[in-house]
Order: structure tokens, then sequence, then C-alpha cells
């Protein structure tokens, strides 16, 4: 269905107002609102998916009119919290409509960190009280209409709703073109840093096209996998991983390689592994000032920096590098302080390689032959 037809059907509902946290399956929907509203006014790229059903809430309070909320389904966890403690007709009774990407969906090949919650979305959604209405290729005008139908009752009494919608369910939208910097790649930038680490070191990405590219660096350099680990899923975590195994192994040296919407997502990681003093492990943030994995909406306006947060969290080093020649001299002072807390903000173009492949190992294996380094 084209996304300006489903749009319109949601008006009919009451909404005007937008928030969520971008999808490359919802790439359509997240376009079109990128060009119609921008980032201001009627339109929040969110910094996780709770925090934008609790925006839609405060939304709903003011205007007594339901918000979109959209995620792609790997974040229907985040949203759990406010949809069972606050939305829930139990609690408040605050009308939301979710658009929710189903990666996984039961049938259709994906990747592995996909598979279980593409089983349990619907009865996620579900359990948290939500009428789910499914979109599909197939889905005509006039069942679209009827379900907007059946909505507007559900959402008068307060209930929210979802539509789950699969691969080609939403179409149209002209692409984001958003502001390129004149950087390096991420790709590049994570090359450098396999190339300045010692061999022994640990590295712990981040979801996305970042994990995906030092994959793909390790078996062009024939350096194996089993000092990474890539995390697939669990967006936002990748620190708290990297602190974990930190503090677990002070005789090893870890690097987590991050990005910034991923950072953002759970910025409060950043005070913790700052006071927990894990000097064995240094933080490299992934500037592109996007969520350039699923198509490249602006992270909090595309223009914040992460160097000055993670100094006021306590970080003793936190260094940022523009160039080519300040991550060398940025890496320079990095190795010349081991006993310090090391955070390294690294500013990199908003693209990737056409050709970017996918791990071709499972998670599994890669847990193994990591675990196995590390002589567990
Ligand atoms: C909880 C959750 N929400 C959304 C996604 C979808 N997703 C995967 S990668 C990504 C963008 C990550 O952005 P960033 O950390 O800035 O890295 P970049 O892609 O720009 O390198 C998103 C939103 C997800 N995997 N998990």
């Amino acid at each position: 269905m084209d996304t300006r037809f489903f749009l319109h059907g949601l008006e009919q509902l009451g909404v005007a107002f937008y928030t969520g946290v971008p999808d490359s399956l919802l790439k359509p929907l997240n376009d079109t609102l990128y060009a119609d509203h921008g980032l201001t006014g009627a339109h929040v790229v969110a910094a996780d998916e709770g925090g934008a059903v609790a925006l839609a809430a405060g939304h709903y309070i003011a205007t007594g009119k339901p918000a979109m909320v959209y995620l792609q389904n790997s974040g229907i966890g985040n949203a759990v919290n406010p949809l069972a403690s606050l939305t829930h007709g139990m609690v408040y009774g605050i009308p939301c409509v979710l658009v929710v990407g189903w990666r996984g969906e039961p049938g259709v090949h994906d990747e592995p960190q996909h598979a279980y919650q593409g089983i349990v979305s619907r009865q996620m959604l579900e359990l948290c009280g939500l009428t789910v209405f499914e979109l599909d290729k197939a889905t005509s005008e006039a069942d679209f209409a009827a379900m907007i139908t059946a909505s507007a009752p559900l959402l008068s009494r307060g209930e929210s709703i979802a539509f789950l919608v699969r691969k080609g369910g939403l179409t149209g939208g002209e692409p984001v073109r958003l502001p390129q910097r004149d950087a390096m790649t991420r790709e590049a930038a994570i090359r450098r840093l396999v190339q300045d680490a010692a061999e022994t070191d640990y590295f712990v990405s981040t979801t996305g096209k970042a994990s995906r590219e030092l994959f793909e660096l390790r078996e062009a350099l024939g350096q194996g996998h089993g000092r990474d680990f890539l995390t697939v899923g669990s967006m936002g975590h990748a620190n708290m991983i990297a602190l974990g195994m930190a503090k677990a192994r002070p005789d090893a040296a870890f690097w987590c390689v991050d990005g910034d919407g991923a950072a953002m997502m759970h910025l409060g990681g950043l005070a913790i592994e700052a006071q927990q003093r894990a000097t064995n492990l240094i933080h490299v943030l992934l500037n592109n000032g996007a969520h350039e994995s699923v198509g490249g909406m602006p992270v909090a306006g595309g223009t914040l920096r992460f160097a000055p947060i993670a100094q006021a969290a306590g970080y003793e080093l936190a260094l940022t590098a523009e160039t080519d020649g300040e991550l060398t001299e940025a890496l320079q002072t990095l190795r010349a302080a081991p006993g310090k807390l090391r955070f390294l903000e690294i500013i990199v173009s908003c693209g990737a390689r056409d050709d970017l492949g996918r791990p071709t190992q499972t998670p599994k294996e890669n847990l193994q032959s990591l675990m196995q380094a590390l002589g567990k």
C-alpha cells in the first residue's frame, strides 16, 4: 500500500503526530514523514521506542488525539514497559497507533537476530493489550479502510492498535537525502582501529552495518573472528556487554565500537562505564549523525557530539577525531594512557559499500570461538 494512502487513513483517526525509531522495512514511511515534517513540529525521531510511546502519550494528554509510534519489531521490548504500565487500559487508557516493521516474519528468510522476535511479535503486542492488524503486499485499500473503521471505537475507548507491516507492505516515499559530511567512512575508521589494536585485543561491535564491516574486515585480513563479539541484536547494549567482559577480565584489553544511534538509545550506560572505571576498555563511538544502517534518519538532529557527554560522565580522556590525521594522533594519545578511562568519538560519513555482506558465521559460532579465545 502506498504510504500516503496509509497516512491519510490514520489522519481519519485523528493521527497528526509521529514519533519512533527508524526501520529499514518502514523506510517508505520514515522518508515520507521526514519529507513532510522534517524533525520538528509533528515528527520526532525518538531515542528509543519506549520514549516514543511516552511522547505519544504526552501528545494525547495535551490534545486528546492518538499519535503514531513507528518501530522495528526489535524495539517492541523497549516499548513494553510504557505499553503495559502507562498507556494500557488498566492504567491510564491512552490510545496509541503503533506501526511495526516485521523483521523475521515466519516463513521469510532473515538474519538470526530477528528469528525469535519475528515469531513472538504479534503475541507480544497482543499481551500488551493492542489489537493487531497485519499489512502486506496484498492488503487492498478496501481491507485497510475496514481496519480504520474497526480501529476508531478501540481508540476512542483508550485502547491501542498496531499495524504489523510485512516486507513490502508499505511502499512509496522519496529517499531521505541527508547532508553529506566530508569525512572518512565508518568502514575506514573500523579498519584503522583493527590495525591499531594489538592482536590480542577484543572487540565488541554495535548493531547494524558496523558489525558487518568488522566481520568482512577480519575476513579480508585473514584474522578470523575469535576476538570479536558482534552485537547483531540488542541495539544500544554493546557497551554494557563490553563492560561485563572487561570487568571480568582485567588481564585483557577491550574495544567497544559503538554507533551514535545505539549510544543514544541507552545513553545511561556511558555514566555507568565511567563510574565502573574499566580502564581496560576503550569506548569508540562512530558518529555519522544518523541511523545509517536502516536508511539514514538523523540521530538527535544529526549534530550531537558525544565526547563532551563522556567527559561530563567522568572519562579522563574523551577525544574527538574528524580527520585521518586527528585519528592517528588520538590513537597515539589513547595508547600512551593505559591507566586512564578512555573514550574516542570519530566523526564519519553516512554511507556504506553497496556490496557489504553479512556475517557468514552464526551467532553461536561467533560466541563459541570468542569464548575459546578467552579460555572459557
Ligand atoms: C531496539 C532496536 N530498535 C531498532 C533497531 C533497528 N536498527 C538496527 S541498526 C539501527 C541504526 C543504528 O544506528 P547507529 O548506532 O547510529 O549506527 P549506524 O547504522 O549509523 O552505523 C536501527 C535503528 C534495532 N535493531 N533494535
